[in-house]
């Protein structure tokens, strides 16, 4: 494909609630859509950066800086045999794995439109419909949370996450426990421990969680390796692995049982589809992780997850569980069965909304071959 042109955008979505995590707490998104064009068609990807950095280095404003002064000059104007050839022409950028993520998803969509096949399939994924939980907050009071666990449990999501952080984690979890005794339940702390808190740690074993999500620091392997030789509970790395080279030494360091992919945080479906394929080799189960995206972002989450190595529950839900209204047609919706249901349509299978997205918009740059 000849990619013949670029446009980014940053679009402003209100959350219907606030999100609050070890790291902070998010009421709006500043999300970067990229379109991209080429041969005709039109694909679509979501920059899953952050407001600020710290979830990850990136940030709304560094996805933008990079996209245009970097990797708009080696991909506008190009040829690329298929859209996943774009993620070695843009590996001489280091880091900056949300913008690149963005850029390369946008021409696996024109890929598989140009080839008739759903994303989900060119990808390799099998699934016709995958399994999701639901990540929760922080909240103002443990009743809090188990008014909303038992309403995410209503709607038929089969896995529990919830944020954890000093002062509110085994206690908490122990309250979610007596309340829901049957329940899938894990907790993500979000990088908030050190391994000094290992003994804390270790009273989490008593809730049979399905794991701890990144304990400790968002670039260690070694300290979580030296935890989970301490505990019952698997560990899952979110944070510290970016690649299949850094997924593969924490498995072989023993740092994680279970591994989370998230499309941005590893650069696109070509990394991804690489720790993927590692954790599958070695039966490590991995899930679909989320990053507050669009519709745009979990319509990708969702052709990811059809990939036969995720056999866990994701964070992709609906999107009436973020937005009032999303950007994609028709929205994201979950089954009474907690299931969603991977579009057969080609391409991302869902309609982009330009009217919606038009007004969301906040600024937009067009980056064009000459
Ligand atoms: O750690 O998985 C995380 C949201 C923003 C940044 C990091 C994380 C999250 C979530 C929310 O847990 C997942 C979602 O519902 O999109
Ligand atoms: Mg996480």
């Amino acid at each position: 494909m000849k990619v013949d042109s670029l446009i980014l955008r940053e679009v402003r979505m209100e959350l219907k609630a606030p999100f609050e995590t070890s790291f902070g707490v998010t009421k709006a998104r500043r999300i970067l859509l990229v379109e991209a064009g080429a041969d005709g068609l039109t694909g679509w990807g979501e920059i899953t950066a952050g407001e600020g950095p710290f979830y990850s280095a990136e940030t709304t404003e560094t996805a933008w800086h990079v996209v245009r002064d970097f990797i708009a000059p080696l991909v506008v104007g190009k040829s690329f045999p298929r859209g996943g050839d774009v993620s070695a022409a843009l590996a001489p950028i280091r880091g900056h794995n949300m913008a690149k993520a963005g850029v390369e998803n946008a021409l696996w969509d024109i890929e598989a439109q140009q080839k008739g096949t759903a994303l989900s399939r060119l990808i390799g994924g099998e699934l016709e419909e995958i399994p999701c939980g639901v990540s929760l907050g922080i909240q103002e009071s443990s009743a809090a949370l188990l008014a909303k666990i038992e309403k995410e449990l209503g709607a038929g999501y089969q896995r529990i996450k919830i944020k954890i952080k000093p002062g509110k984690d085994v206690e908490l979890a122990r309250a979610v426990r007596q309340r829901f005794p049957q329940v899938k339940l894990m907790v993500d702390a979000n990088s908030a421990y050190r391994l000094e808190d290992a003994a804390h740690l270790k009273k989490l074993d008593d809730f049979y969680l399905m794991m701890i999500e990144q304990p400790l620091a968002h670039d260690d392997i070694h300290q979580h390796a030296r935890l989970q030789a301490e505990l019952q509970t698997p560990i899952c790395l979110d944070e510290s692995i970016h690649n299949a080279r850094q997924a593969y030494a924490a498995l072989d360091l023993r740092a994680c049982q279970i591994i989370n992919i998230k499309l941005g945080r590893v650069g696109g479906y070509t990394e991804a589809k690489r720790v993927h394929d590692l954790c599958r080799a070695r039966s490590v189960p991995v899930w679909c992780g989320g990053m507050l995206e669009s519709g745009v972002g979990r319509a990708h989450n969702i052709a990811m997850s059809a990939l036969p190595g995720f056999t866990l529950p994701g964070d992709v839900s609906a999107s009436k569980r973020y937005w009032d209204e999303d950007i994609i047609d028709p929205e994201v919706e979950v089954s009474p069965q907690g299931t969603i249901r991977v579009p057969a349509a080609p391409g991302l299978g869902y309609r982009v909304r330009r009217d919606r997205i038009d007004k969301l918009t906040v600024r937009q740059e067009v980056f064009r071959a000459r």
